[in-house]
């Protein structure tokens, strides 16, 4: 076979512009490519929900590849455990109920089970806002504001793009920069008990990973968190290397969403 530049040029723009046109108007628009949105962009499609990623650096997959403290093994519980089976994901019994799992194999699987399953993935794409809209004195978060990665990083004065979204999830991990910033520019109050972003606490592993899956929810209208934003928003312990409250987070934020989509 003879290779054409141009085809090949023109192959990806086209399909490019495809997924991002296809993408434009969608039920649900997760914010950050960690574990719990990855698994949650999995359970949206398997519900038959049209939900998007969008990722802000080149590699999806969040805090999740390098293990502990760059050992990339990653422990989980054994609540987890049909999740990761399901997902094909190989692991190790440790007893009593923990298991490991190679973090490089797990955050790869993770990444191709969701789209696979019919979530599309941006990379590098940052969300620097969101769309609101008031109606009777009721503000709702109704989409993401958009800009490419390297026209922030490099402070660009460069425009965003829109897209709206029924739903919209904030997984940006530690950060929360989505709850963040609707409570600055929106004057948001959240469904928290200071009406802001809580902020997170030292780590204990047994009561976040609890906190994580107990406050995965809808923290303003329109907007729910999944993953350790929700530890940060509503103020709740760090649990380090163990990922078990993220895949369940991921999968329950999921199931919340269907639920109110179908209804
Ligand atoms: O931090 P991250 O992995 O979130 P998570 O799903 O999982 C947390 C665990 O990895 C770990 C932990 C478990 O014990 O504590 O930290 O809650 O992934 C968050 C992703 O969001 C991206 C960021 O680059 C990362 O990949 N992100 C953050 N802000 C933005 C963003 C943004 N404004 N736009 C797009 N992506």
């Amino acid at each position: 076979m003879k290779i054409d530049d141009l085809t090949i040029s023109r192959s990806i723009i086209e399909s490019y512009l495809e997924k991002f046109l296809g993408s434009l108007q969608v039920d649900v628009a997760l914010v950050g490519a960690g574990p719990s949105n990855l698994i949650a962009g999995y359970y949206l499609a398997k519900a038959g929900l049209k939900a998007v990623i969008f990722e802000s650096k080149l590699a999806p997959g969040g805090g999740m590849w390098g293990g502990g403290m760059m050992f990339n093994e990653g422990v989980i519980q054994s609540d987890a455990l049909p999740i990761i089976k399901e997902m094909g994901i190989g692991f190790k019994d440790k007893g009593d109920g923990y298991y490991t799992m190679d973090t490089v194999e797990a955050t790869s699987a993770i990444i191709s089970r969701c789209i696979q399953k019919g979530t599309i993935v941006f990379n590098l794409i940052k969300v620097t806002d969101v769309l609101f809209r008031e109606a009777e004195g009721k503000k709702r978060v109704s989409g993401l504001v958009l800009n490419w990665s390297p026209v922030e990083h490099l402070g660009l004065s460069v425009d965003p793009l829109s897209i709206k979204a029924s739903y919209v999830v904030d997984g940006t991990g530690h950060p929360a920069e989505i709850c963040t910033i609707i409570t600055k520019k929106i004057d948001a109050k959240l469904n928290t008990r200071t009406g802001g972003v809580v902020g997170e606490m030292s780590l204990w592993a047994n009561e976040g990973e609890q906190f994580t899956v107990a406050n995965t929810k809808e923290v303003f209208p329109g907007l729910y968190v999944a993953g350790m934003a929700a530890n940060n928003v509503f103020g709740g312990p760090r649990m380090g290397p163990i990922f078990g409250g993220m895949i369940l987070s991921g999968k329950k934020v999921a199931e919340i969403i269907s639920l109110k989509a179908k209804r």
